[in-house]
Order: C-alpha cells, then sequence, then structure tokens
C-alpha cells in the first residue's frame, strides 16, 4: 500500500498545480475517484470498516455531484481545524494535505489520523478506519445520510466500468489490433479465423467492447479522472480518455498481446507494465534504426540477389516476412546481454537460406555453391552419404555480436516434414544445457520457427509444447516464431484451423503469445527483445507471432493467382518492408536520400563477390564431425571392435548400489524380496536376469564416464515391474535411484525419467539429445513396441536417413517390447519387418570385409537391429553402442515373457572381461547332434527360440539344431555362412512368430540365400534354400483372441519340429 501512498501523495498532492488541479478536478473528480476507491476498499473490509469507507466515499460522491470550479480551502469556509468527516472538496483536501505535511499540528485531529495512515502504507479504506474510536463513531453516524444516495452507486459502477474496459482491452485488444499488412477482410478468413460477423470475435464486436460508449460513458466523462492506481502503471489519476488512448496504443496498435490466459499473475503483471506504457512503447535511437535498417536491407537483397542468379530454383524465399531478420538480430543481442552464449534453431524451408546467411553466417560461398553443385566436389562432401535439398542443410558457427560477445548458432537439418525438427532441437539443446553445466538453463536456448499452416496443424506442436516445462525435458524455454504469411500453400486460414490464431495451440501451456505486424519492423524487433527478456526471467516458452505474407507462390515457380488472386492483386500493390522503412527513416531524416542506393550498392557487392567465389568452395573438414564428435570416425576409418566385459569388481560395485538402499527408505514387500533376489544373482547363486543385467550395463557405463539417460512413458518401473530404477517410499513418495549411489561417485550420471504420453516428440527429443553428444547412452522406450509407428516420421527421416542425408552421427537406441504372448493385436509387434525394411545392407552382395580386425559393416549402414536373447548379449549391445569409435541408431527388440523366464538368465561369467557381443548364438546344447548329422537346421530370433528349445526336450527331439539370429541387422554374413557350412546336410528353416508379411522373414530370406551361394562349394550347401514355418500373412499384427493366438503358437512350433520336410518357395 505504501506504493499506493507513494504514488498518490505526488501525483495527487504536489505536482498539480492550483490552476492544473481545479482544471482537471473540474465535474468533480479527484474526490470521485477517492470516494471510489474508499468504496472499493472498504467492501473488501469487514462490516464496520465498510460503513466508514463507504462514508468517505459517499462524502466523496457528494462533492462529484458539483459541477463548477471546487472552493478552495479559504473559499470553501473550511477551516483547517475542520474535522474529518466535512473535508469533501479536492482542492481542499490538496491543500489540507500540503498544509499537513509542512505543519501537522495545524489540520484537525483527524485529518492528521488519515494522513498518518495513508503515509504509513494503510490502504485508503483502512486509513479512514484506522481513526480513533470516536472519529469512526461519528463516521458511522453520518454514514446512512450518505450511502443512501445514489451518488455512491454511479461512482461505484463507473469504477468498475473503467476496469471492465481494462480488461476488455488485455483480454481482446489484440483481435482488433493492426497486425495484417494487407489489411485483408477479417471476414474472408485470413487474419483471424473464424471472425465472420456473427461471430463474437467479429472486429465490430470487439471494438464495441472496448468503446466507452458500450461501458454507459459519454463524451462529457472522457475527462473525468479515475483512480486507476495499482491496476495502471504510472500515475495513480487519470482522465478516462488518457485510459482509454493509452489502452488502445498498447493493445490494439501494430503489436497484438495475448497473454491473459496465462496463469501466472507475476508473468501477467510483468507483461502489462511493459505494455501499458503511458507515451511510446518503443523508442529506437537514430543508431538503432539506422542498424534494423541495414538488417532490413541484407535480408531483403539477399532475396533479390538469389532471384536474379537463380531465376528458376526454389529457394522458398522470405519476401514479404523480411523482419524477422533484423528481429531475430536483435534478440540474439539483447539475449547475449542477458547472458545467452548458445542458440540452437530449427526452422522449415521459408526463409531458411536467409536465416543462414544471415543470422547463422553459413558461408555465402557455400550457400551459392549448394545451388549449382559440382558433382564431384559434393560428393567428397557427402562422404558416402546421400545428401539433401538446400533448404534442408543445417550448419553452425560461432559469431562475434555488435555487443563483442560471442555466440554459439547451430541450425539443425531437417526433413520436410514440417515441425518435426521441433522436439530434436529441444532435446539437443537440453543436451548442450547438460554437457556444459548450464544449470539454470540461462546460457542455451532453443529458438523454433514456424509456418502458420503448419503451427497449427502439426500435432508434434502440441506434443514438443507439453514437454515444456516437464523436470527432464525442460530447456528453460523455447522461442517460437511464426512466419504468419497467412496462407500453406495454396490454402487459406480458414480451412487449415479452426482456431483464431495459429498460435492458439500454445496456450496449452499458458505462455504468452505476441502478435506483430511484420510491416511495422521496429515493432517486430520490440517483440523479439521482449520475448527473449521473458524467456530468460521466466525461463518459460514464448511466442512471437509474424503476420506477413508471401510475396510469391509457394515457391517461386508456383503461380499464386490460381487460387488467391485477391490476396496477390493486393500483395502486388503492396511495397516491400525495405521500402516502408526506408521512407519512414528518410522522413525522420535518420537516412539521407542518397544513402539508399549506395547500401544496396554495398550489400549487392558483398553477394556478387561471394558469388564469384562460389565454385572455389570447399568442404571444412570442420564440417563432419564438429566439437564433441572430435576424433569420432567416419564411414570410412576403421574402428576397432572391443570387448565389452567389465571388470568383476566394478560389477560388484554397481552391484551393490543396485541391491542397497538406505534404511530410512520404506520400499514396497514385494521390492525388498526383488532387491533380495538380485543380491543371489549377483553372488552368483542364480544366473543373472534381464533387468539385472540392464542396470550393471548402465552402472558400468557411469564407472567409465557414459553419462546414461533413458527415456519414455512408465520407464522408470518398467511397462513390465522389470526395472525398479527408480524406487518409491511408501510412506513419502520420496524417489531413490539406486544407480544415483554407486560407491566412489561415478563421473557418468544417470537419468532415468518418465516421459509424457507421446512418442512422437519424445522420441525427438532423444534422438535430438543423442546429437550433440557422443559421450552418453541415449535410450528411448516405448511401453510397447507397437506404439512406436506413433513416432514414424523421426524414424524414417532422422533415424533411418539422417546421418546419410546430414553427415551427423547419433546414437540412439531404441528399446521396444516385442514377441507374441497372446496379448492382442496392438501389445505384440513392434514392426520389426519396418525397421528391416528401412536398413540399408544390400540383400545381393556380402561385403569384402567381415574379420574381427577390418569389420566395418556396422559402420557403412545406416541402422542396426538387435534381438538379444540372453541378459549377457543386452548387456554387451547396450555397452558396445558406447565402446566403439563411431555411433549408430541401435534398434533393439525388448522382452516380455523372458523377463521373468527362469531359463533366459545369463552366468556372471558372461559380463566379465573378455567376453563381448555375439550376433549369432549357435546351438548351445551339448546332446543335439552336430554336423552331418543335424537333420534339421532352425534359424530364428527373439522369444520363440525358447519355445522351440522347450517344445524339442519335450518331445525329446536330437537332430534338430536351433541357432538365433541375435543381431538381425546388418546381416551376420560371416556367422551365418559359418553355422550353414557346419550342417552341411540340414534342411534349412527360418521360424518367427510373426506373421509371414511382416517379421524378419522378407529380410532374412534373401540373404540366406546369398550367403549360400556364396559358399564354396556343394558340399556345403552351395544350392540350398531356406523354408518357412510361422504364421500366415495377416493384416493386424496379432490376433485378438487369446485362444487363436494359443493355436496359432502351437502350429507354428509343429511346423518347425516336424518329421516331415517343409515346404519351400524359392
Ligand atoms: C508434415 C508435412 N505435410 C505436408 C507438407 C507439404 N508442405 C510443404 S510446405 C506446406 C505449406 C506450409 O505452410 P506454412 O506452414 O504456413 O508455411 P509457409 O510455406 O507458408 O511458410 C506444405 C503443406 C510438409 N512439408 N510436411
Ligand atoms: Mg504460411
Amino acid at each position: 500500500m505504501l506504493r499506493v501512498v507513494r504514488a498518490l501523495n505526488p501525483i495527487l498532492f504536489r505536482s498539480l498545480s492550483p490552476t492544473g488541479v481545479s482544471k482537471r478536478l473540474l465535474g468533480l473528480t479527484g474526490c470521485n475517484v477517492l470516494g471510489a476507491r474508499l468504496l472499493s476498499t472498504a467492501s473488501a473490509s469487514s462490516s464496520s470498516d465498510a460503513a466508514t469507507g463507504a462514508a468517505a466515499a459517499a462524502a466523496a460522491a457528494t462533492a462529484a455531484q458539483t459541477t463548477h470550479r471546487q472552493p478552495t480551502l479559504a473559499e470553501s469556509g473550511l477551516s483547517s481545524a475542520e474535522d474529518f468527516l466535512n473535508g469533501t472538496n479536492a482542492n481542499v483536501l490538496e491543500e489540507m494535505y500540503e498544509l499537513w505535511l509542512r505543519e501537522p499540528s495545524k489540520v484537525h485531529g483527524s485529518w492528521q489520523a488519515f494522513f498518518r495512515n495513508i503515509e504509513t502504507g494503510a490502504p485508503l479504506g483502512q486509513a479512514t478506519s484506522l481513526l480513533s474510536r470516536p472519529q469512526r463513531e461519528r463516521i458511522s453516524r453520518a454514514a446512512p445520510s450518505v450511502t443512501a444516495g445514489r451518488d455512491v452507486l454511479e461512482v461505484a459502477r463507473d469504477t468498475v466500468r473503467v476496469m471492465s474496459m481494462i480488461r476488455a482491452f488485455r483480454h481482446r485488444g489484440h483481435l482488433v489490433a493492426n497486425l495484417d499488412p494487407l489489411n485483408l477482410s477479417q471476414a474472408s478468413g485470413h487474419v483471424v479465423a473464424g471472425a465472420h460477423e456473427e461471430s463474437a470475435l467479429s472486429p465490430a464486436r470487439v471494438r464495441y467492447d472496448l468503446d466507452p460508449v458500450s461501458y454507459g460513458f459519454t463524451e462529457a466523462d472522457m475527462d473525468r479522472i479515475f483512480y486507476v492506481g495499482g491496476d495502471l502503471p504510472g500515475r495513480p489519476l487519470r482522465t478516462l480518455r488518457e485510459i482509454h488512448s493509452m489502452l488502445k496504443n498498447a493493445y490494439c496498435g501494430t503489436i497484438g498481446f495475448e497473454y491473459r490466459h496465462m496463469l501466472s499473475k507475476e508473468e501477467k503483471d510483468w507483461i502489462a507494465s511493459r505494455v501499458e506504457v503511458f507515451g511510446p512503447m518503443f523508442r529506437f535511437t537514430p543508431e538503432e534504426k539506422r542498424q534494423i535498417w541495414n538488417f532490413t536491407a541484407e535480408a531483403e537483397l539477399f532475396e533479390k540477389f538469389l532471384s536474379y542468379k537463380y531465376a528458376t530454383a526454389k529457394r522458398f524465399g522470405l519476401e514479404g516476412g523480411e523482419s524477422i531478420i533484423p528481429g531475430i538480430q536483435a534478440m540474439l543481442l539483447r539475449g547475449s546481454e542477458l547472458g545467452i552464449e548458445n542458440v540452437i534453431i530449427g526452422m522449415p524451408h521459408r526463409g531458411r537460406l536467409n536465416v543462414l546467411a544471415q543470422v547463422v553466417k553459413k558461408p555465402l560461398e557455400q550457400i551459392f555453391h549448394e545451388f549449382n553443385p559440382d558433382e564431384s566436389r559434393t560428393r567428397v562432401y557427402l562422404a558416402g552419404g546421400s545428401g539433401d535439398v538446400k533448404y534442408h542443410l543445417g550448419t553452425s558457427s560461432d559469431r562475434t555480436l555488435a555487443n563483442g560477445k560471442q555466440m554459439h548458432l547451430s541450425l539443425v537439418a531437417n526433413p520436410s516434414h514440417l515441425e518435426a525438427v521441433d522436439p530434436v532441437v529441444v532435446g539437443k539443446t537440453r543436451a548442450k544445457q547438460f554437457f556444459t553445466y548450464d544449470v539454470d538453463r540461462r546460457r542455451t536456448m532453443a529458438l523454433l520457427l514456424h509456418g502458420d499452416a503448419a503451427f497449427a496443424g502439426q500435432g508434434v506442436v502440441a506434443e514438443t509444447l507439453e514437454l515444456s516445462d516437464l523436470h527432464d525435458y525442460t530447456i528453460g524455454g523455447t522461442v517460437h516464431v511464426i512466419i504468419n504469411n497467412q496462407i500453406g500453400f495454396t490454402t487459406d486460414p480458414k480451412h487449415a484451423r479452426s482456431s483464431p490464431y495459429p498460435t492458439d495451440v500454445a496456450k496449452c501451456v499458458g505462455i504468452p503469445i505476441f502478435h506483430v505486424n511484420g510491416d511495422d519492423v521496429e515493432a517486430v524487433v520490440h517483440v523479439f527483445r521482449l520475448a527473449i527478456e521473458y524467456r530468460q526471467r521466466f525461463r518459460k516458452d514464448v511466442v512471437v507471432d509474424v503476420f506477413c505474407y508471401r510475396r510469391h507462390g509457394h515457391n517461386e515457380l508456383d503461380e499464386p493467382s490460381f487460387t488467391q488472386p485477391l490476396m496477390y492483386k493486393k500483395i502486388a500493390a503492396h511495397p516491400t518492408i525495405l521500402q516502408l522503412y526506408t521512407h519512414r527513416l528518410v522522413n525522420e531524416q535518420i537516412v539521407q536520400p542518397s544513402e539508399v542506393q549506395q547500401m544496396r550498392d554495398q550489400h549487392m557487392r558483398r553477394y556478387e563477390i561471394s558469388f564469384r567465389n562460389a565454385p572455389n568452395w570447399k568442404p571444412r573438414d570442420s564440417d563432419w564431425l564438429a566439437s564433441h564428435w572430435k576424433g569420432f570416425k567416419s564411414e570410412f576409418q576403421l574402428s576397432p571392435i572391443r570387448q565389452t566385459g567389465v571388470d568383476r569388481d566394478v560389477l560388484m560395485r554397481v552391484g551393490r548400489a543396485l541391491c542397497r538402499i538406505p534404511e530410512s527408505l520404506h520400499i514396497h514387500p514385494h521390492l525388498k524380496r526383488l532387491l533380495e533376489h538380485r543380491k543371489q544373482m549377483l553372488e552368483g547363486e542364480i544366473g543373472i536376469d534381464w533387468a539385472l543385467a540392464e542396470q550393471l550395463a548402465f552402472g558400468a557405463l557411469m564407472c567409465e564416464g557414459t553419462h546414461v539417460r533413458l527415456s519414455g512413458q512408465d520407464s522408470e518401473r518398467g511397462t513390465f515391474s522389470q526395472r525398479h530404477a527408480a524406487l518409491i517410499d511408501q510412506d513419502t513418495e520420496e524417489r531413490y535411484v539406486p544407480l544415483d549411489h554407486i560407491e566412489g561417485d561415478p563421473p557418468g550420471q544417470f537419468r532415468v525419467c518418465n516421459s509424457s504420453l507421446s512418442e512422437y516428440a519424445v522420441l525427438g527429443f532423444e534422438v535430438g539429445y543423442s546429437l550433440e553428444s557422443p559421450r552418453a547412452l541415449v535410450m528411448h522406450e516405448a511401453q510397447f513396441g507397437d506404439f512406436m509407428n506413433g513416432a514414424q516420421v523421426i524414424i524414417d527421416e532422422f533415424i533411418a536417413s539422417g546421418e546419410k542425408k546430414w553427415r551427423r552421427q547419433c546414437g540412439i537406441t531404441m528399446l521396444l517390447p516385442h514377441s507374441f504372448g497372446g496379448q492382442g493385436p496392438d501389445h505384440s509387434s513392434a514392426r520389426l519387418e519396418r525397421f528391416l525394411q528401412l536398413a540399408d545392407d544390400d540383400p545381393d552382395e556380402i561385403p569384402a570385409e567381415l574379420g574381427m580386425d577390418n569389420r566395418m559393416q556396422i559402420q557403412r549402414a545406416n541402422l542396426q537391429v538387435v534381438n538379444a536373447t540372453t541378459p549377457a548379449n543386452y548387456f554387451h549391445v547396450l555397452r558396445r553402442q558406447i565402446h566403439r569409435d563411431f555411433r549408430k541408431p541401435l534398434i533393439l527388440l525388448t522382452p516380455k515373457e523372458l523377463l521373468r523366464l527362469p531359463e533366459c538368465r545369463s552366468p556372471l561369467a558372461d559380463f566379465l572381461t573378455g567376453t563381448r557381443f555375439h550376433r549369432l548364438i549357435p546351438e548351445t546344447d551339448p546332446e543335439i547332434a552336430t554336423g552331418e548329422k543335424t537333420r534339421r537346421l532352425i534359424f530364428c530370433q527373439g522369444k520363440v527360440y525358447y519355445e522351440l528349445v522347450a517344445e524339442r526336450k519335450k518331445r525329446q527331439i536330437r537332430d534338430v539344431s536351433i541357432v538365433r539370429l541375435e543381431q538381425i541387422s546388418p546381416f551376420p554374413y560371416d556367422r551365418v555362412a559359418e553355422t550353414l557350412s557346419a550342417y552341411p546336410k540340414a534342411e534349412l528353416v527360418w521360424c518367427q512368430e510373426e506373421p509371414k508379411n511382416a517379421g524378419a522373414w522378407f529380410y532374412v530370406q534373401p540373404r540366406i540365400r546369398t550367403t549360400l551361394r556364396g559358399l564354396i562349394d556343394e558340399a556345403h550347401g552351395k544350392h540350398r534354400v531356406v523354408a518357412y514355418a510361422g504364421r500366415k500373412p495377416a493384416a493386424a499384427p496379432a490376433t485378438g483372441i487369446y485362444t487363436i493366438h494359443v493355436a496359432e503358437q502351437k502350429e507354428l512350433i509343429d511346423q518347425a519340429l516336424s518329421d516331415e520336410p517343409l515346404p519351400v518357395t524359392v
């Protein structure tokens, strides 16, 4: 309240000269306001307080009735010794106060008490309630007579109406802000979708809401003063005209602030304090204006230059939206002052070349070269990859900004799939924050640019936003920029979204949205600065929606008038942003007309020089594997195969942490048994199971300095209640992560996190995380493998093809529960076939080098698909991801039934130094016939192996060998060849539980055939063929009827173990 008094003192009593005051108070306003204020505060207090407050308000309101000049203290006939209740006039009040300040004893005791209370910070209403009892009693005696008057109610009503008007501007002012540079008809659906005439969003309706007339005010009220202290910044007493004009400027100018949906009062107040400014909201120095002008020119002329030089090329130019470039530049500069050192950028096609050139400072020579690539040089650059179109490529750079600060910028490569890069950028940002100890996330930020249609339409936008405030996924805020050109290809907003703005989806996480007219480049710069200030202060996402237009068609070769003839007529007649701004600065005499051409020539010359040098551009080595990736091998440099076994002491150290919990932690009794069980496994009494093997792998990697991150729905406990990587106290729900308590504080950190219920964004996030540094084992786990097709875009575009397109390695590991246990069509299959179909190893060609010393098969492949059938092999394949000098995506099918199968255990010895991953596990039963005595050789993968073995044992079959393909892709030709040679007379069978049109059959069949062809002679079975035992083709991955599942499973096992040879289709 001190604030109110402080504000009130100079303004109400000092700053207004008596004449000024009397002018203002003509119509009785000061006391009106004071009265209303007293009334409003009193209404919230106790009844006796209310009476006092109301009395004072009524007194003020009575004065408000006077329509002529108010008397001074001398004229009033009042003496300074006048009792409190009789002081009803603003001038008198003012003079009384002045007098009290000079000589307190000269005013009546009641006034002394009142002013004292005000000065000590009492709210206005309470200021009277703090009077002495007799004073209050006199007030209450007087109250009935004055409160009965209707003026009191009018005062209260008018004040409430002013507040309602303020509220209307805050909530809805943006709907009639001057946002659209083209001023398209809103009813046509170009600007605010759904804003047709009858709707509540129609501009006419909104404008009426914002008009004082709609609150019952007339022109005569416009100069009345209202008390708005605490509600609006600046002087607490304002005329209605001032209030209305300030609100109009603030909310209906070229910026539309949409933020009242936010829940945090602190954040809303912060924004309001920056928006509701009496006077110009932003003012730039002449130097700043010239800088903005220069950036605008750079952006516009760059597009012009490209259009001259490459008239027939698609570049998805920025024309119409160039002001985002000065906006981003200003944001970086302001960000650097606020601590930002790294910016990771993701963006679509629109304006990408411009951002690359002006913001990321990708060498112009390289950009121009990519328009006209020299084939042989490009092949070198691609280093065996397939490359991508120029507007998908990423890059990074270190810039020195105008203020001398350094900033690292990286633009992440992306596919055509709009918005798919969003979670990837966010994950990469999180990883960078982790590896640079950016604990409060103020040094590294993400900047995501979006198209208006894509932002509204693509679900991954919402999924990514939902990650923004989650403990294990937050990055302390992303700045989102929408290049809102009011069109998506050929589709108008009214057909592209149901929400008024493209940005409405961002409201789901309660973040501010700043809409801005892209033609007002200064407003754009202001808003970008505000956005970064908000991000740095509150560490949350923020959206800048730049309303602009697309000067050409979707690309420069497209004809936009086929579909938007009226819009494009307007665009053709519309001056460019640079023209508009130049005109403005010339008018303001900040730019001389003679400089305009000079500046243009200067930029064009610079572009021309780079253009001429473009043919000489050579790729830099540093482009390939930068920063954390130094020393990692490309597919042309051998990375030796290493053992992945671990010293017993290390395993025991990890094991102790896994089995020991503090006494103070009260865990569920079942978990106590689980820990006991794990102890027995480590002591060698029983074999090690899947879940323990996994955590031993994690712990051992941590001891070696690797950061281990596992994220997915329910990953802490594990879908099948097998993992329990975090233990929960039964009394307090405190979370205890055993791997955080390995003795000796290992250098690698462990993070296991339950994710939001998203596959697309969460997998994208983890891919981004794994792109940042090779020094982490980053795993994403699907709750069931079936659900991963929700992330198919990430799988196809980043995991399967990212390295080949963009020359960036990625070691993401996907854990996909997969097996046919009768749980129905959607809890059985991780769609193994999809991953195998994406694998790029050649089915018809056996790699030349497959020895331990020269094998580079995985290095050259695009991904690995593994289904380990033993805990030890699982342990080793996880460790192998890190124990190599390259990174490669690993698709790991993981078990369900095997998690608790006693046969699926591995002895401790299989984890120790000297052991490693086996791509193929041969027959292990010594009782089974070998060599020529083997009648049938079954190849299989996954859980069905255990079922085959159990049935073979039951039937006492000894002449059928069963071999497991653990690494399905790249296909282990050498190990399969060895096996085939070892059983020269055996009939070959591939057995799988997946339907025939799924699983691995289509993938292994040609490769087994190729392997057989490669065998040296007939004796080794050169012309043998492989038969199929398994389910028939099916539309759904599995049946929903358990009994049918059982019957099918029995049938395929029967086929595989049948006495008669199986039919072969070649
Ligand atoms: C997921 C996806 N679907 C469809 C497309 C095809 N496509 C390319 S650009 C485009 C229009 C995008 O409109 P907008 O997001 O407004 O960006 P603008 O081109 O207007 O800048 C479409 C539909 C795509 N690239 N990605
Ligand atoms: Mg668009």
